[in-house]
């Protein structure tokens, strides 16, 4: 019997889906699940008659595949990962790549990755992007651990992987925990994605009083631009969905906004690695507010504000909210960047940025023609240092921002929440600030701690203290970075 091309544990929607994808492509799937009825009913099921090997045990799951043996776990990240990594450790030999496709933690992956290489294995930590549907057609693979394992992995990868253009969205991301990493940083972007739509559409809804008809129609034109996405044309189809009483479903469903963690790690990471992160880290903030509907609720009965109230030019005023979103848009990428290139500082990864936008530019949640525009700027600079300053999206941020401005103040007067789109201004205005009031910052910390100061007027690395109320002492604290 030939064996299998790879080896593939879980099969719940992800695992099942991949499993069949990878078979579509050409390849011979061995697989496996804990509980093992779901193999056997898979296997008379949905893989009846097709390359499939069943198997009972992960022992007859390794025995069933080709050497250097691939195992490819999908399971719920966490402690079932370490479980499996350690039962596959007896049978596997040295050589043979474990692989794990699930949402693990990036620190988890590094700490896997160097158990897994210290028995002789190779590892690799693979995001994988595009849900249920994106695993059975395409998914956006990001993959990163041992170096030597890419070789093996490559051309079942960037096999089954969705293409744009006929080039791969899945490429090589670096060593380590690179690739579980680059996958976080996917879902934060994703997170500050949907936070930017959701502040358009309130801004719609409640400030221009606009119905969800009129709104599928503005984001249906809307996808006809720059901001050509998955996101939004799912957000102009889920505008126009009626329930089956006529109403739009939109507008049943409770405001409260879930999250499994993979934002929040993101804004930790920025926090960690010291990047503005603003965007995500609001995106994530605002999800948190969501969730306190009742608090909320009692509030808005206590807590006054202006009543919103639009004159002027409508269609006007929508464009201006497309160069906010556009604008924002901007800078939420710029910042996941900056992220990405600290944290490749930080662990020492060659990270390929324009590689990374390609492979988000199809098959996963983020895709986006504006993403190929990413890839063209890294392209063309790869050691550039913020995307805001690539020439292109310099002057798209230009052309954007008096719209920009004007959303973000008439939200501000009218009282609607945009909490992305103003702290996406506010980056922008703070990073082309040559001079911030950081100096005034300085004298505070001096003032009260000692913590000295560098002066405008001497060259960098000179610290002083002043003594600035005539009593302290002259001895100032010790300079460090938290
Ligand atoms: P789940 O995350 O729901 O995990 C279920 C699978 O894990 C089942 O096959 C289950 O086996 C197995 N499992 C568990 Br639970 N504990 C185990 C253990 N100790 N040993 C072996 N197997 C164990 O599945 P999913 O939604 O398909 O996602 C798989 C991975 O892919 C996750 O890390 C997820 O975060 C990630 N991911 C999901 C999506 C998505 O859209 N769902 C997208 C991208 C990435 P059982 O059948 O015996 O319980």
């Amino acid at each position: 019997m030939k064996k299998a091309d790879i080896g593939l544990i879980g099969l719940a929607v992800m695992g099942e889906n991949l499993a069949m994808n990878m078979e579509s492509k050409g390849f011979t799937v061995a697989v496996y699940n804990r509980t093992t009825e779901k193999v056997t009913r898979f296997v008379e099921g949905r893989a009846r008659g097709k390359n499939f090997i069943g198997c009972m045990s992960v022992e007859e799951l390794c025995a069933a595949i080709e050497r250097p043996r691939k195992v490819m776990m999908m399971v719920k990240a966490g402690k079932p990962v370490d479980d499996l990594i350690a039962q596959l450790l007896t049978v596997l030999e040295p050589g043979d790549v474990i692989i794990d496709g699930g949402n693990a933690h990036y620190p988890d992956t590094i700490r896997r990755c160097a158990e897994v290489e210290a028995k002789g294995l190779l590892y690799v930590g693979c995001g994988v992007s595009g849900g249920e549907e994106g695993a059975l057609k395409g998914p956006s693979l990001m993959p990163g651990g041992s170096p030597a394992a890419w070789p093996l992995v490559a051309p079942i990868f960037q096999k089954i992987c969705a293409h744009v253009n006929g080039e791969p969205c899945c490429d090589w991301v670096g060593e380590g925990g690179a690739g579980h990493f680059v996958k976080m940083v996917h879902n934060g972007i994703e997170y500050g994605d949907m936070q930017l739509i959701c502040e358009a559409y309130q801004l719609m809804k409640d400030y221009l009083h606009m119905s969800c008809e009129e709104m599928h129609e503005v984001f249906s034109a809307w996808n006809e631009t720059e901001l050509d996405s998955y996101l939004i044309q799912i957000t102009r189809d889920i505008l126009a969905h009626r329930d089956e009483d006529g109403e739009y479903v939109v507008e049943k469903i409770l405001d409260t906004a879930g999250q499994k963690g993979t934002g929040k790690w993101t804004a930790i990471s920025a926090l960690d690695q010291g990047v503005s992160l603003t965007l995500i880290g609001e995106s994530v903030f605002a999800r948190c507010l969501s969730a306190i509907k009742e608090e909320r609720v009692a509030a808005s009965k206590v807590l006054g504000g202006p009543e919103a109230k639009f004159e002027g030019d409508r269609a006007a005023f929508i464009e201006s909210i497309r160069q906010a979103l556009y604008a924002s848009k901007i800078v939420s990428y710029a910042q996941g960047y900056q992220l990405m290139r600290a944290a490749a500082k930080a662990y020492g990864w060659k990270l390929n940025y324009g590689g990374i936008a390609l492979m988000w530019r199809g098959g996963c949640i983020i895709r986006s023609v504006f993403l190929g525009k990413i890839k063209e700027a890294f392209e063309k600079d790869g050691e550039l240092v913020n995307l805001m300053l690539d020439p292109f999206f310099s002057g798209e941020l230009q052309k954007a921002q008096k719209g920009w401005r004007e959303v973000c103040a008439a939200a501000m007067v009218n009282g609607i929440p945009i909490p992305a789109f103003s702290s996406a201004l506010s980056y922008y205005d703070g990073y082309r600030c040559a001079r911030l009031p950081a100096n005034l910052l300085q004298a505070q910390r001096d003032y009260f701690g000692a913590h000295t100061y560098e002066r405008v007027d001497r060259p960098r690395g000179e610290f002083f203290h002043t003594n600035w109320t005539g009593e302290g002492g002259d001895t100032a604290a010790g300079q460090y970075n938290a």
